[in-house]
């Protein structure tokens, strides 16, 4: 039945010039960033400290993961529910130490080994970021433009630090690692400078990107961002910033979709970007109001980032992340609804007619090119997107529900 199904609307694509079975194949291949830090409303393994640097995870939620284990557990879970094989981001905060308080400036690959060794047992690939926040170090919302050079200093050893781990993922999984530097520099109030902080960061990512890498095992990324939760009035590292800065530098720009204001939209600016720049990063979330940072739904804005990386011809170019902490639902539901529908997006760009579109736009055809964007929504692209689970091996629609309230029931609900 389901294979009719697919059979069905095999054919109504075909006769749009689209070729499902090729949509799939492509889709196989994409690997999305899962971030590790929904998994624990990021609070990683370092003990006490509370979340800080503008950035804020809401609700109480049972059930959150507390060790490296209960947290692999988890992901295992989010995994096997998600079509593909694909990648596991990391912060700073969650090295796994043993006890030992190892400071941010002096953790090493081996406080990551056991995660390496997860990755490996799954064929996952890892990417990694430094944590500049839930510091002491971090206390004024300053740091790698923070006055005081000490302060300056301590960070960029750990940024360093961290890049090495990341090359350290690379050269052991056989896959390049994003290392991605967001920092929460910004002032409540409007400051009387603006430029002297921007020239402290301008020096001190210049020292952290002194040591070069190859490309084979490490990629660097800067992340901007507009405003954050007591950081009202300036962000020290801006979109501008970071754009020129990436520019100028062998780093990748990335935009994360919440930290934008909020009728703009990071799929107009891909097209803008792929044509500067060799590879662009993202961090794929859904900004509400003031919060950067809820689960990815399959709206619009999500489609529209889809078909750009798609109609570009640059989904071996743009590196997705995904980027939210929702501490008020099943955590372990709130990775499988993102990344499903990460993966749901970009199934949906991929059977799309794009080619003919775009000659409807350069003939001036608008309203023919209008009624096929709309009657596109309503194609079968549902039975193609099951069919893409069933090969995977993972419940298709709403079934995987049923696992995690299993799991919660089973697990989750044990951890007190
Ligand atoms: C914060 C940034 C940043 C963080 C993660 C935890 O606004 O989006 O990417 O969410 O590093
Ligand atoms: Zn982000």
């Amino acid at each position: 039945m389901a294979g009719d199904r697919y059979n069905h609307a095999k054919k109504v694509y075909a006769d749009l010039g689209v070729d499902t079975d090729k949509a799939l194949e492509t889709l196989q291949k994409v690997k999305i960033s899962m971030h590790c830090w929904q998994g624990d409303d990021v609070s990683g393994f370092e003990g006490a400290g509370e979340l800080s640097g503008g950035i804020a995870a809401t609700g109480n939620y049972p059930g959150k993961a507390r060790t490296p284990e209960e947290l692999m557990s988890d992901i295992d879970m989010a995994f096997s529910l998600i079509p593909g094989k694909h990648k596991l981001n990391l912060h700073a905060i969650y090295a796994v130490t043993n006890g030992e308080k190892v400071p941010r400036n002096k953790l090493q690959p081996v406080h990551f080994e056991k995660w390496v060794e997860f990755a490996k047992e799954r064929g996952l690939g890892l990417d990694i970021n430094p944590t500049l926040f839930a510091h002491e170090y971090a206390s004024d919302t300053l740091t790698l433009s923070h006055p005081d050079k000490k302060i300056r200093d301590f960070w960029i050893e750990h940024c360093k630090a961290m890049r090495k781990v990341g090359e350290y993922f690379g050269k052991e999984l056989g896959q390049p690692c994003l290392n991605n530097i967001w920092i929460p520099d910004g002032y409540k109030e409007t400051p009387a400078d603006r430029k002297g902080p921007r020239e402290r960061l301008k020096e001190s990512l210049d020292e952290i990107f002194s040591e070069k890498y190859s490309r084979d095992y490490l990629y660097d990324s800067v992340e901007s961002k507009l405003f954050g939760i007591g950081v009202e009035s300036y962000t020290v590292g801006s979109h501008e910033f970071y754009l020129s800065y990436a520019s100028k530098n062998d780093v990748l720009c990335l935009l994360d979709s919440g930290h934008f204001h909020p009728t703009e939209v990071i799929s107009d600016k891909l097209s803008s970007l792929l044509l500067f720049h060799d590879k662009i990063a993202l961090h794929v979330t859904r900004g509400v109001r003031w919060d950067s940072d809820h689960v990815v739904t399959l709206d619009n804005e999500l489609i529209e980032i889809a078909k750009e990386i798609v109609a570009n011809h640059a989904l071996d170019r743009v590196l997705i992340g995904l980027d939210f902490f929702d501490a008020s639902i099943n955590r372990i539901a709130a990775w499988v609804i993102g990344m499903r529908n990460m993966q749901k997006a970009l199934l949906y760009a991929l059977l799309m007619p794009l080619k003919e579109m775009k000659l409807l736009q350069e003939k001036g055809d608008f309203t023919r090119m209008l009624m096929m964007n709309e009657e596109f929504k309503t194609m079968p692209f549902s039975d193609v997107w099951d069919r893409f689970c069933e090969m995977n091996n993972v419940p298709v629609r709403n079934e995987w529900y049923k696992a995690v309230e299993e799991y919660e029931k089973n697990v989750l609900s044990k951890r007190q």
